[in-house]
């Protein structure tokens, strides 16, 4: 067997090397390779130091997470970083690129690190549901104290390499990475001799009640739901109140709870399935790309804006179309008011906003689009609208350039259909705030080019999205599946639940909001037919008042001036009222959380079945990352379809029987069979 773990020798100094791409994750034949290595160097009395490396693009991006879940081999990274730190010879870590999790674990039992400027140190397992298990809640607050700590554990949040020189981290930071490891290896030369050996496990960690207090407090709503943030938390403070050696049994105890845990297994599938969605199964990873150099947005709106920005904030020029000089001033407006609003809290400096707002160039002529190399189409959801602008692009676009379009509902394949060049009409689904949410669906239409689509899914990892593939239907994959849960929220509703009770049981699951909230945010209005003398619904009757919501402080709730809502008792009335007309029975007072989401979330599942039936979706993890990145669907529940797995299909099945619902046919075969979606 080959091993990643190779040395070579200069002079006195034996240089361990790992060589496994693409991040030197920790699995068990780099933790036997290190091992087996340290002990050779350290039994060999011509070597007086050692320096640990990594080949390629990055130093040991921690544990491989392939290998959590499945049956342990040995030996375990504790066993190798022990090796390390209570050895006695003086080993140095020389870092590059990202010293992660395990890695910066491994880097921390060695006794000296020495790293390039552009390297980034941190302990990111908190984002996987659990906490640095292999010493590093202990030796963290021993070095750097319990507040940075806190941050690096509980918030996992990494820190540069001068950051970590300022707090003891690292003991040495390189310009350029070519010089690394000479320097690294004229470093430990120079400490070769020098003893005692600096050992962060023999250091103490001050208590700091107030800090612990502090972060608790600043970061509550942040870890509303999630158990990992706690369990970090106190591996930290055990840290300040006992020996090392009974610290770092806590933290693997805890470590262990989390790792059997239901929320790990879930973060963890997300990890893997976030990764997974970017590749399609028919167009391979080696396909050609198309130039993304400058982009046109056709609607200067809040979405266009929205999107603009996203090209704009890495330096792609954007050529920004409207019909109206009025609604073009106020979108340029708009993007510059974002920018500035970043600006004035730290994020930005005015530099960055000038460079930005520079490359932005409005125009009302369609012709200024004919450089463009992506037009990206973002104006009001209608078919004949979409279809007369894309047969005007079709005239002036150059040929070869990328046309979508950013419906959210429409069909994809009849806007191609207003073009001579179907294989380029692709659908790019942004969520709003365009600039913030991190989900992009990539509407892939019948004639959509490979090339086509493997742009959009590289062009969306540039501007720091995470695209899923959806075929063509309505709605897509994420608001498809919305339409049954609001379908239901508001059968509930006339049943006798209140909008807030529905509200308050979505987020009580870990939703950021209920569906009424959401109504409200989005805009009541939303496809209202605007005949306030016709009311088919609670929400024409809504409408007919002029509760469209947020923006108008009233919807499904009241709102005062800072948005804050309260249930409304004219929305009550309302309801009532329309019960009364409608002949229905008499409000039920009967209905639970448990029956909220059952009647609400199984029918989400069940679509998301049908989904998959239809080949609209490749996957199910697919569809589990459309809803934690564009839904706030709590991550630690892994998406809709994970969480269907932990329910247990048989119990969703049965449940949506039990209340009438169609179930997809692959949903009740997958239950008879035992055979989950994940
Ligand atoms: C831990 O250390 C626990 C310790 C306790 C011990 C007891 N394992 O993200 P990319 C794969 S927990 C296995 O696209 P980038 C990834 O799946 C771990 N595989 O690259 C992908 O595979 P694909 C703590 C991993 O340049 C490929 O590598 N560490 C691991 O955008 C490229 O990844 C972390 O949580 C891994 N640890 O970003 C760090 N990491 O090509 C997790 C990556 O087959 N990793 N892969 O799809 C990252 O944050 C990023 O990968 C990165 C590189 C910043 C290192």
């Amino acid at each position: 067997m080959t091993t990643p773990i190779r040395s070579e020798r200069e002079g006195d100094v034996l240089v361990v090397v790992s060589d496994n791409p693409p991040v030197n994750a920790l699995g068990a034949a780099v933790r036997q390779g290190l091992l087996d290595q340290m002990t050779a160097g350290l039994a060999d009395p011509e070597v007086k130091a050692i320096v640990l490396r990594c080949n390629g693009r990055t130093f040991f991006a921690g544990a491989d997470i392939s290998e959590f879940g499945k049956p342990f081999v040995g030996p375990d990274l504790l066993e190798v970083i022990e090796r390390i730190e209570s050895g006695d010879k003086p080993v140095v870590a020389a870092i590059h690129g990202t010293a992660l999790g395990g890695g910066c674990e491994v880097a921390l039992g060695c006794h000296y690190r020495i790293a390039t400027a552009s390297a980034r140190l941190g302990t990111p397992e908190v984002k996987l549901g659990l906490l640095p298990g292999a010493g590093g809640t202990q030796r963290i607050p021993r070095i750097a104290g319990v507040a940075l700590a806190l941050e690096m554990t509980a918030l996992g949040a990494p820190i540069t390499a001068l950051k970590a020189l300022a707090v003891g981290l690292v003991d040495r930071v390189v310009e350029s990475e070519d010089s690394l490891v000479t320097e690294a290896v004229a470093f430990a030369r120079e400490v070769a001799d020098r003893r005692p050996l600096p050992r962060a496990s023999e250091k103490t960690a001050a208590p700091d009640p107030e800090a612990v207090a502090a972060f608790r407090k600043a970061n509550a709503r942040r870890f509303r739901g999630f158990e990992a943030p706690e369990a970090n938390i106190a591996c930290v403070e055990a840290a300040t109140d006992r020996p090392f050696n009974e610290g770092a049994a806590f933290e693997r105890q805890s470590f262990m709870t989390l790792m059997n845990g239901v929320q790990s297994a879930a973060q963890r599938h997300i990890f893997f399935a976030e990764r997974q969605a970017a590749r399609i199964d028919d167009v391979p990873a080696d396909t050609p790309r198309r130039a993304t150099g400058r982009v046109g947005i056709i609607g200067a709106g809040t979405m266009g804006g929205g999107i603009a920005m996203n090209f704009l904030s890495i330096g792609i020029p954007v050529t920004l179309l409207d019909m109206q000089q009025g609604a073009l001033d106020r979108g340029v407006g708009v993007v510059r008011k974002n920018y500035e609003a970043t600006a004035s809290k730290g994020r930005l400096t005015t530099a960055q906003v000038e460079a930005a707002m520079g490359i932005l160039t409005p125009t009302l002529d369609f012709a200024a689009l004919a450089d463009c190399d992506l037009v990206i189409e973002a104006v009001y959801e209608e078919m004949s609208i979409k279809k007369d602008i894309f047969a005007r692009l079709d005239a002036v676009a150059r040929p070869g350039a990328i046309l979508a379009s950013n419906t959210s509902y429409l069909n994809i394949d009849e806007i191609a259909s207003a073009t001579a060049r179907p294989q380029d009409v692709v659908g790019l689904h942004f969520f709003s705030p365009a600039n913030a949410m991190k989900l992009l669906e990539v509407v892939r239409g019948a004639a959509t080019a490979r090339d086509v689509l493997a742009t959009a899914m590289a062009l969306a990892k540039t501007i720091g999205k995470v695209a899923v593939v959806s075929g063509v239907c309505y709605g897509f994959i994420g608001n498809r599946m919305l339409a049954p849960r609001h379908i239901n929220a508001m059968k509930l509703v006339l049943e006798g639940a209140t909008p807030d009770q529905i509200d308050r049981a979505h987020v009580a699951f870990g939703m950021p909001m209920g569906p009424f909230q959401m109504e409200d945010l989005a805009g009541v209005d939303i496809g209202w037919h605007r005949d306030p003398t016709r009311i088919e619904s609670v929400r024409d009757a809504l409408n007919a008042e002029g509760r469209w919501g947020q923006k108008k402080q009233a919807g499904f709730y009241d709102y005062d001036d800072r948005r804050n809502p309260t249930p409304s008792p004219r929305v009550a009335e309302i309801i009532a009222d329309f019960r009364k007309a409608s002949g229905l029975a008499e409000p039920r007072t009967d209905i639970t959380d448990q029956e909220i989401i059952e009647r609400t979330l199984y029918p989400l599942v069940n679509e998301g079945a049908l989904i998959l039936e239809e080949g609209m979706a490749q996957r199910p993890s697919d569809i589990d990352v459309v809803w934690i990145y564009g839904y706030g669907w709590p991550v630690y529940r892994g998406g809709p379809m994970f969480w269907a797995d932990t329910v247990g299909l048989d119990k969703i099945v049965a449940s949506l029987d039990r209340n009438g619902f169609e179930v997809a046919s692959s949903l009740r075969a997958r239950a008879e069979s035992g055979q989950g979606f994940s």
